[in-house]
Order: structure tokens, then sequence, then C-alpha cells
């Protein structure tokens, strides 16, 4: 497996003091999500508020246009393709790469990458739901990140944990049981919240006039199925362009070939790469 740690020709990207695996990993086995504070500097927070704002209203007019608009208002998806900032993101999780990798125990890849602008109205995501369907409490399939772009406060609809339901909860809480556990994930913006995809969470409620907005990349296990063809969406042949990292990430390392002429590669030409799991 290469070096995923310093992508060449990237400045390095620190964590704050007290977050290294060892406590990553306890939090994620105990209460199952952590706020890391000011992940993300401000310039790419600002760039990254621009792309959202952009790749809004291209996933809005689809929503429409496609018949779903209702509840999926503020909602976007996909968006690595629809914004440099984006692809930068996946850059900047070099430093939690040996984190991630302790979690999944081997590789890791971008299971999607979405957005929330959330507003006074309500969207799915305000509902008390988690983002796996097959609950695997001892088998890590699916990580969560969410980036906030605003300050997160009680206020603006923070996002609501259920802490160390991940251990405990197979089926859906009741409302009044998640109330009881529900803990606000609070942070200034470009702070990263990382949560185990088996924990019960919801957007919480914004009773302010201003958007809170996010990101919510998502990330797995090279064998589960992504929810998006990342490498086929930005082009294969765009790959000697990408950072190590990059490419890892967004999976060009475990695709899925599709002739025969794809699938009789020597091991480092291959398709779905050894060590990938
Ligand atoms: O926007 C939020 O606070 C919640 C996002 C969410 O539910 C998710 O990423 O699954």
């Amino acid at each position: 497996m290469p070096d995923m740690t310093e992508p060449a020709g990237l400045p390095r990207h620190c964590l704050p003091a007290g977050v290294d695996v060892e406590r990553f990993s306890e939090a994620m086995a105990t209460r199952g999500w952590l706020v890391i504070d000011r992940f993300v500097d401000e310039a790419l927070v600002e760039r990254m508020r621009a792309d959202l704002d952009r790749a809004y209203v291209a996933c809005r007019r689809l929503q429409v246009a496609n018949g779903i608009a209702l509840d999926t208002e503020g909602t976007l998806h996909h968006l690595v393709g629809q914004g440099d900032s984006f692809l930068e993101f996946i850059d900047r999780l070099a430093p939690l790469v040996p984190h991630f990798e302790a979690h999944f125990d081997g590789p890791f890849i971008l299971n999607s990458f979405g957005g929330n602008i959330l507003r006074a109205s309500a969207s799915y995501a305000s509902a008390i739901h988690r983002d796996v369907r097959t609950y695997s409490r001892d088998l890590p399939l699916l990580l969560n990140s969410l980036l906030m772009l605003d300050d997160f406060t009680v206020r603006n609809g923070a996002t609501m944990m259920m802490t160390g339901s991940h251990l405990d909860c197979p089926g859906r809480p009741s409302e009044e049981a998640f109330a009881a556990r529900a803990e606000a994930a609070t942070g200034l913006a470009g702070s990263l919240l990382v949560f185990d995809s088996n924990l019960w969470h919801a957007a919480g409620v914004n009773t302010t006039a201003l958007p809170r907005r996010s990101v919510t990349p998502m990330f797995s296990r090279p064998m589960v199925k992504p929810q998006f063809d990342h490498p086929r969406a930005i082009g294969y042949g765009r790959m000697d362009s990408l950072s190590e990292l990059q490419r890892q990430v967004l999976g060009y390392y475990s695709r899925i070939p599709a002739t025969l002429e794809e699938w009789y590669q020597p091991p480092q030409r291959r398709m779905y790469r050894p060590g990938q799991g």
C-alpha cells in the first residue's frame, strides 16, 4: 500500500493536539463520535461555501425536474466533480488517514460526498436516521463525516448525536429514547464531525434566519459498493493528474473491470489492486 500520509506538493496539515489514533479509536468505540476542532482553514471553507451554493443550483434543478423536490430541499449529492474545493478537501484528509485506516483495519474509499444547507424548513436529514442500512456493530462498513461550513450552534441546528447508540441500538429508537441521549455536535466553521455510521443522528432545528451549511463525506472499506462511481464521473483519463491520496480515496484502485482487457493486467495496473481488502 503506498504511503498516503503526505501527498506530493501539498502543505502538511496538522491535527489539533490530542487527536491521535488512540484517542480517535477510543471515541469511536465508546461515544461513537467526535469533533475535530478547526480541521480545515477559513480560506478553504470559504471556497467550499461558494462551490456549495453553485452546486445546489444544479442539484436542485434535477430534484425538481425529476419529481423528488419534496424532502430534499437544501440537500446536495455527489459533490466531487462539482467544484475544485471538494477535490482539495480529499487531500486535506492526509493527517486522518492513519485514524481511518485503524478504524477500517485497512484502506478506505469515499462512499459518497453530500451536503446540507439547513434552513428553517426540514429535509430528510432532519429525521432520526443512520446512514448504513445494515447494522454492523462489530464490522465497520461505513464512517460518516461532516465538515461544518458555518459555526454549528444549538440555535442554528447543530447535528444531534445519540451518543453510544452504535453499540446498543440496532433498531430505530423512539423520539423519547433519542432525545434522552442526544447531544448537539457544536463547533466552529472548519471543524470536522466524524462518527460511526451505525449511530443514530438527525440535523437539529435551525431557528435562525441564516443557513447552516455542511458537507458530509462518507467513507467505507473498498469492497463496499460506493453510492457514486467517482472514477468514472471524474474520468479514468484524469487519474495521472490526481494525488496518490485522491486516487486511493476516490476509488481508482478499487474499480470494477468491464472488459477482459481491463481484467487481464499485472497487479499494479489492475482495476482492483491487491491490498484493497
Ligand atoms: O446536516 C446535518 O446536521 C445532518 C447530516 C446528516 O444527517 C448526515 O450526514 O447523514
